[in-house]
């Protein structure tokens, strides 16, 4: 079968080609980790209001570290089909807005003068929560050996931070043209912490112009938070070739995905972007409430029914949601976590949704794709609503299982995660230790201190070992 490439798009089938024509954009978009996420989600939205009002808003992607994204996408000319899982069976078809498909280290010098262009006028992120290089506390990781390595001067620049640092730089001098940079992690007040990382970065570059740098970079350079949606399980080699078949030539890059999106967008960009309101986007003065709810409701759900459905032998999530425990155990995760969002929000609304969502047959979501970096995503998802309920006066048994399912999680399997190492010590050490040396790892000091809590969730192990998720409701 012969590849997907520009050449190939003619003979498509029928409503199988891109929206709008690949050969009529130029790159005007930077993205930065442009994985199965980034093509099932921003990218189509981009596609979407690129069919609409045209523009050119063609996207250059910068892989961060492995090569396989590159060699999937540079022989298809950055071409890949997404599949969308609907209920009326799969729709697959190409997307053609990522123009170029390169690495952030091999091509440091491409990706430099982009951000330097004025053509460019948004840098978009999907770099996964440990992409960021955040230390605990929130702050800029100086330990992080890439960071470290480019606080010293490495001459490529191998951490986010030390990249967007050295493209704003560049950008300065060459242009000084405003730019927007949008994280599209799963983190509450994503942009914020970008502005945070990068300034601090600045800051301890010892280059000489940082204070002119910092000035220029508070005036020229917005940083909205986002929020992003949309289940996009890691690419199989039958989803692959299942696209390949759908479309008569060979995709290497294809994606798949749930037909819902959302994207919400805060509206404080600092330069011209595509017209994503006319995809479903929302741009919002403030997406906290939208932030909060998506993280610790669908996010938390997420990494619950991971932890839980790992132990009880499930694969995938809508395996895991055939399990009599599973929804209410989510639907008791949601009444308790639903206290700390901000009113008005249609929390059960949104609940019935995930239930639907997560239960899709079509979907194969594996459970251990959504445990890795669990040390990252426990704080954002559970902790800060748990906190919330302790200060408010409230019980949180149900937090406090969740709790235990993770720490029973990195107990019996070995967590692909970048603090894999401190777990397996916590266990190693002993006993009366490994419940607050998780909690340490997580970066809940307060929560390690109070013993109350740290016998609770020793208790629940014990219960989930004995009798189960059910425990939990
Ligand atoms: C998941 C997310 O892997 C995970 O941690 O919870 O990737 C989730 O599927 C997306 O945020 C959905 O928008």
């Amino acid at each position: 079968m012969t590849r997907l490439d520009l050449g190939a798009l003619a003979g498509l089938p029928e409503g199988a080609g891109p929206l709008a024509d690949p050969r009529s954009l130029r790159t005007r978009i930077v993205h930065l980790g442009p994985g199965a996420f980034h093509r099932a989600h921003q990218a189509v939205h981009t596609e979407q209001a690129e069919a609409l009002h045209g523009g050119g808003w063609g996207i250059a992607g910068f892989s961060q570290r492995g090569r396989s994204v590159v060699e999937q996408l540079a022989p298809q000319d950055g071409l890949y089909s997404l599949t969308l899982r609907t209920p009326d069976g799969p729709r697959t078809r190409v997307v053609g807005q990522l123009r170029e498909a390169l690495h952030a280290a091999d091509d440091a010098d491409r990706l430099r003068a982009l951000l330097a262009s004025p053509e460019v006028t948004v840098v978009t992120l999907t770099v996964t929560e440990k992409g960021y290089r955040r230390a605990p506390g929130g702050g800029l990781d100086t330990a992080d050996p890439l960071v470290a390595d480019d606080l010293a001067g490495a001459h490529v620049p191998g951490s986010v931070p030390g990249q967007l640092a050295h493209g704003l730089r560049a950008r300065r001098v060459v242009c000084g043209a405003p730019l927007s940079v949008l994280p599209c992690d799963n983190m509450a007040d994503n942009g914020q912490v970008v502005a945070r990382l990068v300034r601090e970065f600045v800051e301890a570059s010892g280059w000489d112009d940082r204070d002119t740098l910092l000035a220029w970079i508070d005036e020229a350079v917005a940083f909205p938070s986002t929020v992003v949606d949309r289940i996009v399980p890691a690419t199989t080699d039958a989803d692959r070739d299942a696209a390949s078949a759908a479309l008569g030539v060979r995709d290497e890059a294809a994606v798949t995905g749930e037909p819902f999106t959302q994207w919400v967008l805060q509206d404080t960009f600092a330069a011209a972007r595509p017209r994503w309101e006319d995809t479903g986007a929302l741009l919002v003065p403030d997406v906290a409430p939208y932030q909060v709810m998506k993280l610790r409701l669908l996010n938390g759900s997420h990494t619950l029914l991971s932890c839980l459905g790992l132990a009880d032998g499930r694969e995938t999530v809508a395996d895991a949601m055939t399990a009599p425990w599973a929804e209410p155990v989510l639907r008791a995760y949601a009444a308790e976590v639903a206290a700390t969002l901000p009113p008005g929000l249609d929390a059960d609304g949104y609940v019935d949704g995930l239930v639907d969502r997560f239960a899709n047959p079509a979907m194969r979501h594996r459970l251990g794709q959504i445990a890795t970096d669990g040390s990252l995503k426990v704080p954002e998802r559970w902790l800060a609503p748990l906190r919330d309920l302790r200060a408010a006066g409230r019980e949180v048994p149900v937090l406090t299982g969740a709790v235990a399912a993770w720490a029973r999680h990195t107990r019996d399997h070995r967590p692909d995660d970048p603090a894999a190492g401190r777990l397996r010590a916590a266990w190693d050490g002993p006993a009366d230790r490994a419940v607050p040396s998780l909690l340490a790892v997580l970066g809940a000091e307060d929560l390690a201190a109070d013993p109350v809590f740290v016998a609770q969730v020793r208790d629940r192990i014990a219960a989930l070992d004995t009798h189960g998720p059910t425990v939990l409701l």
